[in-house]
């Protein structure tokens, strides 16, 4: 039961209405005032907890996958990163998926599209390629690749190793707002239609062809390479003292509005100098974070967890958060950021200031 109703409502008065809550049950009535504390909060409560996973324990399991099931049978490959606090559900926060998906050489993940947008955060391997819209990208490490909504989306891998990357979804918010669909393309492969690179070339040097027409919220950049990012982040750290709360930190843009890269995802590369401690930060915006290079500590609430390369964790909404770089970390990450700062209700503050 809810313990705000217990603190403002007398328990025996409460006794003497339960026949009216039965009466009114039958008309699909509730009394708000027994639920009220619950539904608005004084604070974000959030139903996720701070969790890590380190890639030395997960990998294992994506290998021993591969022995069980074919992308071909499990259409994606994918192991779920499930929030302790939200067992079953395939959420790593209330509102955000994030899953480990595995390609074997040689194999190929169907096309497919859907309403939910996705991003890729390659975590291992070469040689692999995603292909949205009828343009292909190869993969790297590091790179962030977007899957914008309703475009069809199909994988492949033409190395000779493994890949994995990070899938983060916001299927949880389309599916609040019951806006789902999806529909499978008729073969493997959606057909190619424009050379590879083309995206690049077209919007990912602050240039846009003149006359450039955009049908969406989603940035034309569809492949960040990990090359490119990683120099900027270096050379925006050379100019300036590291910010107390974020170190380095900027945010993954849409070249044509400058905003969000992702309509739904708040996407961001972060570096920590070696030795230095963030002072703690909070907001509404619950986190995953990716380690990518460099290990340190970070601190969730009342949780410190060490991490190192390939390493992925969550700070739900409102816990205080903080890292300690042992040497240079690079960490990528995205949230629902994006979400509520469209909708007024993104909320931050520094702890203990
Ligand atoms: C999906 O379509 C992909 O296209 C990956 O690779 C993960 C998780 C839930 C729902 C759809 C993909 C997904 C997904």
């Amino acid at each position: 039961m809810d313990d705000g109703m217990v603190e403002t409502v007398n328990r025996a008065a409460e006794a003497g209405r339960s026949p009216f809550y039965d009466r009114a049950r039958q008309q699909n009535l509730a009394p708000l005032w027994r639920v009220l504390g619950g539904l608005v909060t004084e604070f974000p409560r959030s139903t996720a907890v701070p969790a890590i996973w380190r890639y030395g324990d997960v990998r294992p399991y994506l290998i021993e996958a591969c022995g069980l099931i074919s992308t071909e049978e499990a259409e994606r490959r994918v192991l779920v990163f499930e929030n302790p606090g939200l067992p079953g559900q395939s959420r790593i926060t209330p509102s955000l998926f994030a899953g480990y998906q595995i390609i074997l050489p040689g194999e190929v993940a169907p096309a497919h599209r859907h309403v939910a947008s996705a991003l890729r955060f390659i975590i291992e391997g070469k040689d692999a390629y995603t292909a949205v819209a009828g343009e292909r990208t190869m993969m790297a490490p590091g790179d962030f690749v977007i899957t914008p909504s309703w475009t069809w989306h199909d994988h492949g891998n033409e190395s000779d190793g493994p890949m994995v990357w990070i899938d983060g979804l916001d299927m949880h918010i389309v599916n609040l707002l019951s806006a789902s669909f999806r529909d499978s393309y008729p073969g493997a492969a959606h057909p190619l239609t424009r050379p590879e690179g083309s995206a690049y070339a077209e919007a990912g040097s602050n240039l846009l062809p003149v006359d450039f027409q955009c049908g969406s919220q989603t940035s034309p950049i569809f492949n960040y390479p990990y090359r490119a990012s990683r120099e900027a982040i270096h050379r925006y750290s050379l100019t300036r003292d590291p910010d107390r709360h974020h170190g380095y930190k900027m945010i993954y843009i849409n070249p044509v509005t400058g905003g969000s890269a992702m309509p739904t995802l708040t996407t961001a590369l972060q570096l920590l100098p070696a030795g230095f401690a963030t002072a703690p930060y909070r907001s509404t915006a619950g986190t995953i974070f990716s380690v990518i290079e460099g290990m340190g500590t970070v601190t969730i609430g009342d949780n410190s967890l060490e991490f190192g390369p390939k390493d992925l964790f969550v700070a739900p909404s409102w816990f205080p958060l903080s890292f300690s770089a042992a040497s240079e970390v690079v960490l990528f990450s995205y949230s629902d950021r994006v979400v509520q700062e469209k909708l007024d209700i993104f909320r931050e503050s520094y702890v203990n200031d």
